[in-house]
């Protein structure tokens, strides 16, 4: 095998943000950007002995090309298997799943999760380590402080992989195995939860069920699971072929962009149950017959029926949330006596807590939730959740929720976006909030006062790592937040994120709107960090 050493310049861009390397396709196609960003996290990662790599993603535009230059890459830095997914396609719980049972040394996962793809709009890539889950912040900060002194890096000739029939064969003295992107993974969703019961439940029409899969990698592993393997009708899968540029979509499931869902469940022929999943397949949306389930109430209703879910019906060992979720699922932990973590913004965060069995279930706001049974979050898995929880309590979503509501008392939450901000403007917001911080306790406004204000920095347990600057909380008395961060994941300008959430304890006021009932933390949030005021926007891009 010829190796090639390629001479380079460094790109200053390179630092990961939330989840991996995302930024628009022409970007990415750049001379050797790619080629820089994989040799700088190949040389940066320990020279192990096993030579074994994962690779897939959501076929989005670029997906194929990036594998190709990514094996040859890989070979020239020494790794000689490779399992991919036929036609390029894993979704991100899958290939975290793939690490782990066929012990890898780690996986590549391209994709840029919900954003929009094609020509014109993002592309992302991903490093993966052995236990599954996503590199950690150490990890990559030194993916970028490698890249941005890179000189050259490595690569063998190879003729182009053929990456549409599944089996095992040599190239190049390479092995490479294309595997069935679906069968793994549908083998381990069958192990976690009650396939017997969720199918009787859809077979005598207990549970009828929408699922969109918004034109990305979950359609294929929806359709069999849901369909094939589960017994829902045909066409219980909408917008299930993936598409390189999603159909023009934005492959994110909130309540903006899964229209046709929404209209379907907020209509008198709501079915009983709807879900969505986004680009790569860890993001879940939970709708049922006239209600949302926001995705801090989802983890925290998992939580408290976990012991109904075979995987999990010996108990729970912990729970962990990351910061701006919601505090409900804390609620269900202390009612468990059984720890409860909270962790900043990205799941890199959980998986020390998952290796060291500290918790078992984890969740974000952001639509993630997710167990130990891979180290990413995974949209399926919350779908097949729900289903077994509806068929053991054979209730509605709304019963179930409402019922949640009375145990625990609700925590009502809402997002505010605002999206493509100039980032100057932005990084200006954040500073007048800093400002602020040392001046804000026991101050009073309106009905709230201020019982804490700072900016969020984690101290891992098990590691012992501190991750700093992680997001400004201002807390009031009565247990109510507003949480400011900038998004990690967007690739135009800045995007401010506003999390505002109120404890309801009183059944009689949990049926509330949330805009309505956090009109005045609402009002509040505009007053201290003025967005509005000084980015002309009259309202939020999203809100969720
Ligand atoms: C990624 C991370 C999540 C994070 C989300 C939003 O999700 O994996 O942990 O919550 O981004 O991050 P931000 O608020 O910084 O945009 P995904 O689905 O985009 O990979």
């Amino acid at each position: 095998m010829q190796i090639n050493t390629v001479s380079t310049q460094a790109y200053s861009d390179q630092k990961p943000g939330t989840s991996g390397l995302r930024k628009k396709v022409k970007v990415f196609q750049q001379a050797h950007y790619l080629e820089n960003f994989v040799q700088s996290i190949l040389s940066t990662l320990d020279q192990s002995t096993n030579k074994t790599l994962v690779i897939g993603g959501d076929g989005r535009y670029f997906n194929n090309d990036a594998i190709q230059i990514i094996i040859k890459i890989a070979a020239a830095n020494g790794y000689t298997h490779f399992i991919i997914g036929q036609n390029g396609l894993l979704s991100t719980p899958a290939v975290s799943h793939l690490i782990r049972k066929y012990q890898a040394f780690g996986g590549f996962i391209l994709s840029a999760s919900h954003n929009p793809g094609g020509p014109d709009e993002d592309f992302g890539i991903k490093f993966n380590v052995s236990n599954g889950g996503p590199a950690t912040e150490q990890n990559t900060d030194a993916f970028f402080s490698y890249s941005q002194t890179i000189s050259s890096y490595k690569l063998i000739d190879l003729p182009t992989i053929d990456l549409n029939n599944c089996g095992k064969f040599k190239e190049s003295g390479l092995h490479i195995t294309i595997i069935d992107p679906v069968d793994d993974y549908a083998e381990l969703m069958a192990s976690l939860f009650d396939f017997d019961l969720i199918k009787q439940a859809v077979k005598t029409k207990k549970i009828s069920i929408c699922f969109d899969a918004m034109h990305a990698i979950t359609g294929p592993y929806a359709t069999r699971i849901l369909e094939d393997i589960l017994g829902a009708p045909k066409g219980t899968v909408i917008n299930g072929i993936p598409l390189e540029d999603f159909g023009g979509h934005h492959p994110d499931p909130n309540l903006s962009h899964t229209k046709e869902l929404k209209e379907l469940m907020f209509s008198s022929n709501a079915l009983d149950f709807a879900a969505a999943s986004d680009g790569d397949g860890d993001r879940n949306m939970i709708l049922g017959n006239n209600i949302f389930v926001t995705p801090s109430d989802s983890i925290a209703i998992m939580a408290a029926n976990a012991q109904l879910i075979p995987a999990y019906a010996s108990g729970i060992n912990g729970v962990a949330r990351s910061m701006p979720t919601s505090q409900a699922v804390d609620r269900v932990a202390k009612a468990l006596n059984i720890p409860a973590f909270e962790t900043p913004t990205g799941w890199k965060f959980f998986g020390n807590l998952l290796d060291a069995g500290k918790i078992t279930l984890c969740g974000e706001e952001s639509f993630g939730t997710s167990s130990n049974h891979v180290r990413e979050k995974d949209g399926l898995w919350a779908v097949l959740f729900w289903l077994n929880i509806l068929a053991k309590r054979e209730q509605s979503v709304q019963e179930i929720v409402n019922e949640h509501w009375q145990t625990y008392g609700r925590d009502i939450y809402c997002r505010h976006d605002y999206e493509a901000v100039d980032s100057d403007i932005a990084n200006n917001i954040m500073d007048h909030l800093r400002s602020q911080l040392d001046t804000l306790a026991k101050q009073s406004f309106g009905s709230y006062t201020v019982q804490y204000a700072d900016e969020f920095s984690y101290h891992d347990p098990i590691d012992q790592s501190i991750s700093e600057h992680q997001g400004i909380r201002i807390g009031f008395v009565d247990g109510s937040r507003i949480i400011f961060r900038l998004s990690g994941t967007g690739t135009v300008g800045a995007t401010l994120r506003i999390y505002i959430e109120k404890y309801e304890p009183d059944s009689s006021k949990q049926q509330q709107d949330p805009q309505t009932a956090l009109a005045e933390l609402i009002e509040l949030a505009e007053q201290f960090c003025e967005v509005k005021k000084r980015s002309g926007r009259t309202e939020p891009s999203v809100i969720t």
